[in-house]
């Protein structure tokens, strides 16, 4: 007889820490999900106060406006519009870098050599360099993960800020404009990239007078200045402006950063 009251207590013993594990699982699961709006909005705000002159809460609502509380791959560049207002910016001329498949290098370039200023480096790109964000219909908040993929929609949410933000800083671009390709991929310049589809056309003359294309290259392998897209790059840009193509090596650059604000192309 003493065998089943044991049997008994041992069944309400699993029962009770099999349910104190789902209640432990839930409020961590509870508290990270909770956390997640206002880590992004936490990272948003330190990002912004790096840039002096901006109202950084003026900013986040300007930017959350944009998605928070709509289908993620319903959020088009003008819902970004609020916050390009926002976020205006003097723009650096004969300083701004663009890029294309050279991210790393270049913004480790411009940490070292501030002189040169690429979109990530000023308040509108900085504030989301890097991150993942969208707000989901009948909810007020910001999610970071179940995002909708870059490819996943056109109106996505990440994609048309970057869309956005890409042309902003495009229009701004004046004097002589520098830009910095990967001599290690076959077309260097894409016609569908967002340097080549959205920046590259918004270069106007007067106001842009020179693009100067810094070909990232391997030692003596890979694309050179004579690539046929970069043939395709100068016949689509617009008449005025001067072109010229320097080939360098990551070496090269490392001892360019040392030089503040010397052309080194
Ligand atoms: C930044 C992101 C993210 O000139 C550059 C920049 O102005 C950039 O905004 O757009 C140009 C590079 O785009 P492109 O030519 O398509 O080059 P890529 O290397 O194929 O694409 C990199 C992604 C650009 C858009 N983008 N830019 N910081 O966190 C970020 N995430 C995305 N998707």
């Amino acid at each position: 007889m003493a065998r089943r009251p044991d049997r008994k207590r041992c069944i309400i013993v699993t029962v009770v820490v099999v349910a104190l594990f789902i209640i432990v699982l839930g409020l961590v699961l509870g508290l990270t999900l909770r956390k997640e709006p206002e880590q992004f909005e936490t990272t948003f705000i330190n990002r912004c106060e790096k840039f002096k002159g901006y109202d950084c809460n003026k900013l986040w609502t300007a930017f959350e406006q944009a998605y928070v509380g709509q289908d993620p791959c319903k959020v088009t560049v003008e819902d970004y519009d609020p916050f390009i207002a926002a976020a205006s910016f003097k723009p650096a001329c004969n300083r701004m870098m663009f890029w294309s498949k050279t991210k790393d290098i270049v913004h480790a370039f411009t940490a070292k050599n501030p002189c040169f200023v690429t979109l990530e480096d000023t308040v509108l790109g900085g504030v989301a360099d890097g991150l993942t964000w969208c707000g989901k219909e009948g909810s007020s908040e910001t999610f970071t993960t179940g995002c909708p993929g870059w490819s996943d929609c056109e109106n996505n949410t990440v994609r048309s800020f970057w869309n956005k933000a890409s042309a902003a800083f495009a229009d701004a671009a004046c004097g002589n404009v520098t830009a910095m390709l990967n001599g290690a991929v076959d077309t260097p310049f894409s016609s569908t990239s967002i340097f080549g589809s959205i920046e590259m056309p918004r270069f106007t003359s007067p106001t842009v007078k020179r693009l100067n294309i810094v070909l990232l290259t391997q030692t003596n392998s890979g694309a050179n200045c004579t690539n046929a897209s970069l043939k395709e790059l100068q016949n689509t840009l617009a008449k005025g402006i001067t072109y010229s193509c320097s080939e360098m090596t990551e070496a090269q650059l490392q001892q360019c950063s040392s030089k503040p604000c010397g052309n080194c192309w």
